[in-house]
């Protein structure tokens, strides 16, 4: 039901052009900083006044008793979480989470029949929301960010203007991180989707490699970046890989090599702004190191952000390559899943991540994976992945994970993603819970 989608939207739209000074309140990682900055911007462009309240989960500040008009974004459940303290006042949702209808005016696709988890993300739905041409770029970088990839139904439809008013272009070419701005010997070794063996995590490895394939992967005392590289050098670099991680038995990883990638083409050459998983991948790392601001500076194009945000980038890139190692080995059969037990060696902000990664390689599809961390609380932190392939045979992560915890904590999410917080000593309940959920 996409008319009704739209229309829906064309309300908020019309709503919020009737707020004077709204806070907008959305999520920390990519997804909620880029759909967060979108409707800052679109208030902008309409001369509107706004503040920003980034959260990492869902509670009641100090910030929204004094704010006469809401905005929030990129959360599921306001309604119920927050629906007393709100009455009152003037607010609005914008989300892609499972959801119900209530009182509050909500743009979500969720309830026209779209799945928030693969075709559409809240970045997506705030582009439709204003349709602002120009800001069709976080719109993609907040669906990627989510993991929705290749983009599809309204993410396509989103992609499809982005390309008509000239701010974006899709490519089939090698996917992996780090296109723009990393020097190839690091692109390679620094790659953990896919994993690929014997060079992701070996520098050594990745410089022999590359001095194989006969690139000049160094020229004029410069690391060459993989964007610089001609269409011939391209095409020998990705044979190259093909053959070689056939040769080492991983034909799945050499499968996931190549796909689109999504250049915003009003973004500066060389900039990780230029490649909306590596724009995604630089917000990610600064909301979960606790700076969702510099993320949202980057994302409001101020100066100096981006330096800031690569720093913090170096970081969790450090700190996903260290934990997908861990994992790597350390995953075990629970059966019904996979469990990746990340406690005291895995960062709880990535290892919802490292935990999706080991599809990528080390694990067969066939089950869903839960891992787990403590968090700065010394709480349990749940995050649980499936694939692609499980969700369309009918798996549900999010309601599975929802009623594991009823009891003992709060969980839910996507179909393919969620997450939970759990007490420390409610472990083995969860798992069983969780067991029997599946
Ligand atoms: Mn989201």
């Amino acid at each position: 039901m996409e008319s009704a989608f739209i229309k829906r939207c064309n309300e908020v739209r019309g709503t919020i052009e009737g707020f004077g000074n709204p806070l907008i309140v959305n999520h920390y990682d990519a997804d909620g900083l880029a759909a967060g900055s979108l409707v800052a911007k679109a208030l902008r462009n309409r001369g509107i006044n706004y503040s920003m309240l980034t959260l990492r989960k869902l509670e009641y500040r100090s910030e929204m008793r004094d704010a006469g008009e809401l905005i929030f974004v990129d959360f599921g459940g306001v309604e119920e979480a927050l629906g007393d303290v709100l009455k009152g006042k003037k607010v609005v949702i914008i989300d892609h989470h499972q959801s119900s209808e209530g009182e509050i005016l909500q743009a979500n696709s969720q309830l026209f029949g779209f799945d928030g988890g693969s075709e559409i993300s809240s970045s997506g739905t705030a582009y439709m929301v204003f349709r602002d041409a120009e800001l069709v770029d976080l719109a993609l970088v907040g669906a990627v960010g989510d993991m929705q990839f290749p983009l599809k139904s309204l993410n396509r439809k989103i992609l499809r203007e982005g390309i008509e008013n000239g701010i974006v272009r899709c490519d089939i070419d090698l996917n992996i991180f780090g296109r723009m701005s990393r020097p190839l010997v690091w692109f390679l070794s620094y790659c953990t989707e896919p994993f690929l063996p014997g060079l992701t995590g070996n520098d050594g490895n990745c410089y022999r490699f590359l001095s194989e394939t006969g690139i000049d992967f160094r020229k004029d005392g410069k690391w060459r970046r993989y964007f610089e590289l001609d269409m011939e050098e391209r095409i020998q670099l990705i044979s190259a890989l093909v053959a070689y991680l056939h040769s080492k038995g991983a034909g799945e990883a050499a499968k996931e090599l190549i796909g689109e990638v999504y250049i915003l083409a009003k973004q500066p050459e060389g900039s990780e702004l230029r490649d909306a998983k590596e724009y995604s991948t630089l917000l990610n790392a600064c909301g979960r190191h606790n700076r969702p601001e510099i993320g949202i500076r980057v994302c409001l194009g101020e100066e100096g952000a981006i330096e800031e945000a690569r720093t913090l980038l170096n970081e969790h890139r450090k700190q996903l390559r260290e934990g997908m190692f861990y994992a790597i080995s350390n995953y075990e059969d629970f059966g019904k899943f996979y469990f990746l037990d990340g406690r005291g060696r895995i960062e709880d902000g990535v290892i919802g991540v490292v935990a999706g990664m080991l599809y990528g390689g080390a694990l067969p599809g066939d089950k869903p994976i839960v891992g787990i961390a403590f968090d700065e609380e010394g709480k349990i932190k749940i995050s649980a992945r499936a694939t692609r392939k499980l969700v369309d045979g009918g798996l549900n992560l999010g309601e599975a994970l929802s009623k594991a915890c009823s009891s003992i904590g709060v969980g839910g999410g996507h179909n393919i993603a969620a997450g939970a917080t759990i007490e420390r000593d409610k472990l083995n309940e969860f798992l069983l819970n969780f067991g029997r959920a599946l």
